[in-house]
């Protein structure tokens, strides 16, 4: 056995079951040791998409994603996916193959320090050296998987990948809890919430990482405490929901704030500013926070009470308390819901995002996944997609890369074959990360691949019409009323121009056995009062 079948076999033992990447002659020798050991290798297009992939392989699976790549190029690539990770965090695994240790730090063909690159972006950045090989990889998963969970970089010359090995197994760590709050700290949290009466609980991204997020519906019911959430914790609780509110701080989020202006306590639920921080929205309204560490504001957030460590422990425990005596009607929230869909959906005359978006949702099953990418259509979907469960909506908002769409649905399909899936991208998306479509192709299985063609970089030219800069540099300049082409790489296109064919196309297409990119030409004229209202 080679150290790289020790590698391997160590993190096939810790769950993994894919690894994306592309190879050059220093992989060979971890990527073949992957063919042996049990760990399918998933060649993408760029190193940026098999970043994505191996995020939200680990954040569907609980299980640290893997993704590898060449020295140099290879390893800049990867770190955009890796960056994904760090600021959304997903549990990863990232290897960069390396020139023989001998030839490390010299002036040498694609070579630069990788671990210059990645320590900014990684909870750890370690080097594998023969003797060495089992205890680093132990650390790198209980690194990766300890909350707040993220990425860990491993560097493997050749020559150590090669090297044969004695070494054991390590004994795989598993995701170590935080630390429950102290009692005392839960009383001071629940007596703060019982002198609300009209509290709003916002649940945020990090409580996707709760062993049971019914706890959350849980704490809401019980206490008959309206909700929303924010964009990657959308899911948590069925958005159908009689107490849900929607997203917040997406499209028509002055909608949104004008609702939670009449709150009179926030309760961020495992909420992470990466996403907004609290004080883009909150005013003056003060905040009971819970979640796995203390919270990040300005120093003018009006904290009432916070309380940190396990988010199961917490929410549970508030979960499990006397019923609050609350002023809010439950119509209050019909109403504002009726008053925020209404808003999403001015009068258009032509094809709008808006309708186009409703129109997948009605075609997607309900356990169905989507993923999608960023731009206008992101703040649109965010805000009008109905989200009726856990990882049924990814997306990456702390980051935030366009690229993402594409290959976080084919990580969902690995992860999720039974469960049907579609992909929205914006244009712009799409002709970054098109190269991917090859390998879903691959892969097979049903994708829908809709492409929301409105011919611009929409959500930077709102921007500079918003900022009365003249529209530069945002034009795809896509040739109106020309057929698409009759695929890409094999995968089949069909041209659609109005909401009613856009749900028959993703119907059919959710029914064959490979991909299909469904054009979409809209008129994106309202994401300038929508988007940025
Ligand atoms: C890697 C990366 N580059 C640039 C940006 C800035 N950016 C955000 S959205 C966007 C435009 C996306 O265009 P498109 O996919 O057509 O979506 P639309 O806004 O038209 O819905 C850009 C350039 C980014 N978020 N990520
Ligand atoms: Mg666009």
């Amino acid at each position: 056995m080679n150290n790289a079948d020790l590698i391997v076999a160590t993190l096939r033992q810790a769950g993994i079951r894919h690894g994306f990447g592309i190879p050059s002659g220093n992989v060979l020798p971890l990527m073949d040791a992957m063919r042996r050991g049990g760990i399918d290798f998933v060649l993408t297009a760029h190193e940026g998409s098999a970043g994505f992939a191996a995020e939200v392989s680990g954040r569907m699976t609980g299980v640290p994603g893997l993704c590898l790549a060449t020295l140099g190029p290879g390893a800049t690539n990867l770190a955009t996916g890796i960056g994904s990770a760090f600021l959304d965090r997903s549990p990863m695994i990232a290897i960069t193959c390396n020139l023989n240790t001998d030839q490390l730090g010299r002036r040498l063909q694609m070579y630069i320090d990788h671990h210059a690159l990645f320590r900014p972006i990684t909870k750890a950045s370690l080097p594998l050296r023969t003797g060495n090989i089992a205890k680093t990889l132990a650390d790198a998963l209980r690194i990766a998987l300890a909350e707040p969970q993220g990425p860990v970089h491993l560097d493997l010359p050749e020559d150590v990948a090669l090297a044969e090995t004695r070494e054991a197994l390590p004994e795989i760590p598993s995701a170590a809890r935080l630390v429950a709050p102290e009692t005392s700290v839960l009383d001071a949290a629940y007596r703060r919430l019982a002198q609300a009466k009209r509290p709003v609980a916002i649940i945020g991204a990090d409580a996707r990482r709760m062993r049971d997020p019914a706890l959350l519906r849980r704490f809401v019911e019980r206490h008959n405490m309206p909700f929303a959430v924010t964009t990657m914790a959308k899911g948590l609780i069925d958005e159908d929901h009689p107490l849900s509110l929607g997203c917040i701080e997406r499209a028509c989020r002055q909608v949104q704030r004008q609702f939670l202006r009449r709150a009179d306590l926030i309760i961020g639920l495992g909420y992470d500013t990466v996403e907004v921080e609290y004080e883009a929205w909150i005013g003056d309204v003060p905040l009971l926070h819970v979640g796995l560490e203390p919270a990040d504001t300005d120093g003018k957030v009006a904290l009432a009470e916070q309380v940190t460590g396990d988010l199961d422990s917490a929410i549970g425990d508030l979960a499990s308390r006397p019923p609050l005596e609350l002023a809010w009607q439950l119509e209050e929230f019909a109403d504002h819901r009726a008053c925020f869909n209404a808003a999403l959906r001015p009068p258009v005359n032509a094809f709008a995002p808006h309708q186009a978006i409703d129109a997948v949702r009605a075609a997607l099953p309900a356990d169905g996944i989507l993923s999608f990418d960023v731009g206008a259509h992101t703040h649109q979907i965010a805000s009008q997609w109905i989200a009726h469960g856990p990882h049924s909506f990814l997306i990456t908002n702390g980051w935030s890369s366009m690229g993402f769409g594409l290959p976080a649905a084919i990580a969902a399909k690995l992860a999720a074959p039974d469960r049907p899936s579609v992909c929205i991208l914006g244009d712009g998306c799409f002709q970054m990360t098109c190269g991917e479509l090859a390998v879903a192709r691959r892969l097979g299985g049903a994708l829908p691949v809709v492409v929301l063609d409105d011919g611009w970089l929409s959500l930077i030219q709102v921007k500079q019409a918003r900022r009365n800069l003249a529209i530069y540099g945002t034009d795809l300049a896509s040739p109106e009323d020309e057929a698409p082409p009759a695929h890409y790489f094999g995968v089949p296109v069909v041209a659609v121009r109005d909401a009613q064919s856009l749900r028959e196309a993703v119907t059919r297409a959710l029914g064959v056995d490979h991909p299909v990119v469904i054009e979409a030409r809209i008129d994106g004229s309202h994401y300038m009062t929508t988007v940025y209202d």
